[in-house]
């Protein structure tokens, strides 16, 4: 029985370009800024967000966390969406590790912020408030059902933020999803943030490494940061090698993952005691949920006996992400085994 394993895009493999490519990697010591893989892509990744420079890191989780850490200091204050990642699953980084202050705005169900609310949470010149530095967006947005921010309405938060001297970073994890969604370039979905980051071991399959991108000034400082956090790696080119097989290989083809989430969610909206939690799958991600006369634990339980494993967090929806170690094929077969799960369900119900 083959395991349909739609839990996170980040579960994907490298390719064998990418290990072909690993194997013949040229290494240095990147530390010491030796390493000619890791420039090269750290060149490519610049160029592809029209940004001056970019650093290689671990994680986008270490992306983040240093781009909060360059941005500010401690005792200052961050807006973020109250749906973001940087809130939800960095393990409270910026605050605990950054000293700073998370301020919550609602995310509208299309992953935005409502500029309104963010013109609120900036605070004035006061002795009693710390002082606001930077907003947070995030594209596509995780926990908004992969939701894609256009090019405008980032435009218009960094319009706002700049015009009150705040910098605008951009958690763009899975931006590339977002630029083949829109039909557009990543970079024009970055042009005016002052810091954006994506992900290489998401949806574009690669094993490790996230790519944070900004000004010559922002990456030197940067790149202390990641050291500071020990993520200094040293022949990090044979990550950097899969980098590259990623960037060049794998973003065109996300419009499969695209045309696959979409399926899915077809088919789900179609079984009874499914329904889906979003009014819309922009890129790969779907989210469901159970009509109340189904054991949410029992459905989880009995789905995963069948070889199909989705999301489930606390109360949240059943998030399932497609990918591509997942064929369209896998779908219909994923679909089959969820419909029978919900059948034996509902007859004992
Ligand atoms: N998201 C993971 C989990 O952490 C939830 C997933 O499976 O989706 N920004 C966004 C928007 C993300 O979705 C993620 C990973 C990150 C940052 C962090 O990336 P990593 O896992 O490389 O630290």
């Amino acid at each position: 029985m083959k395991v349909i394993d739609l839990r996170s895009d980040t579960i994907t493999h490298p390719t064998p370009e990418m290990r072909r490519a690993m194997f013949e990697a040229e290494v240095g010591d990147d530390v010491y800024g030796e390493d000619p893989t890791v420039n090269r892509l750290e060149a490519m990744a610049a160029g592809i967000m029209g940004k001056e420079a970019a650093l290689l890191t671990p994680s986008g989780t270490q992306s983040n966390l240093i781009a909060v850490l360059t941005h500010t200091h401690r005792g200052d204050e961050i807006i973020v969406g109250d749906e973001s990642h940087i809130l939800w699953y960095e393990v409270g980084g910026a605050s605990t590790l950054g000293g700073v202050i998370m301020r919550a705005v609602p995310n509208d169900s299309r992953g935005r912020l409502n500029p309104d609310d963010i013109e609120r949470a900036i605070r004035s010149k006061d002795i009693h408030y710390p002082e606001t530095k930077l907003v947070c967006l995030e594209n596509t947005h995780n926990r908004c059902g992969g939701a894609v921010l256009t090019p405008d309405y980032t435009d218009e938060v960094c319009d706002l933020a700049h015009a009150r001297g705040l910098k605008v970073h951009l958690d763009g994890a899975r931006i590339f999803n977002a630029a083949i969604a829109l039909g557009v370039p990543a970079s024009a979905l970055a042009r005016n943030v002052d810091s954006v980051s994506f992900c290489l071991s998401k949806g574009l399959s690669a094993p490790v490494g996230s790519l944070l991108c900004g000004s010559k000034d922002f990456i030197e400082r940067a790149r202390k940061f990641r050291k500071m956090l020990g993520g200094g790696m040293r022949q990090a080119g044979i990550i950097a090698a899969a980098g590259i097989v990623a960037l060049e290989a794998m973003i065109e083809r996300l419009a499969e993952d695209h045309a696959n989430a979409k399926r899915l969610a077809q088919g789900l909206a179609q079984i009874k005691g499914i329904t889906l939690a979003q009014d819309e799958i922009p890129t790969n991600i779907v989210m469901f949920r159970l009509s109340p006369e189904l054991s949410v634990v029992e459905f989880a339980e009995s789905l995963e006996k069948t070889g199909v494993r989705v999301g489930l967090r606390d109360g949240r929806p059943f998030r399932a992400v497609t990918h591509c170690m997942v064929s369209s094929s896998d779908i219909d077969e994923a679909l089959a085994r969820i419909e029978g799960v919900c059948r034996k369900l509902r007859s004992r119900a």
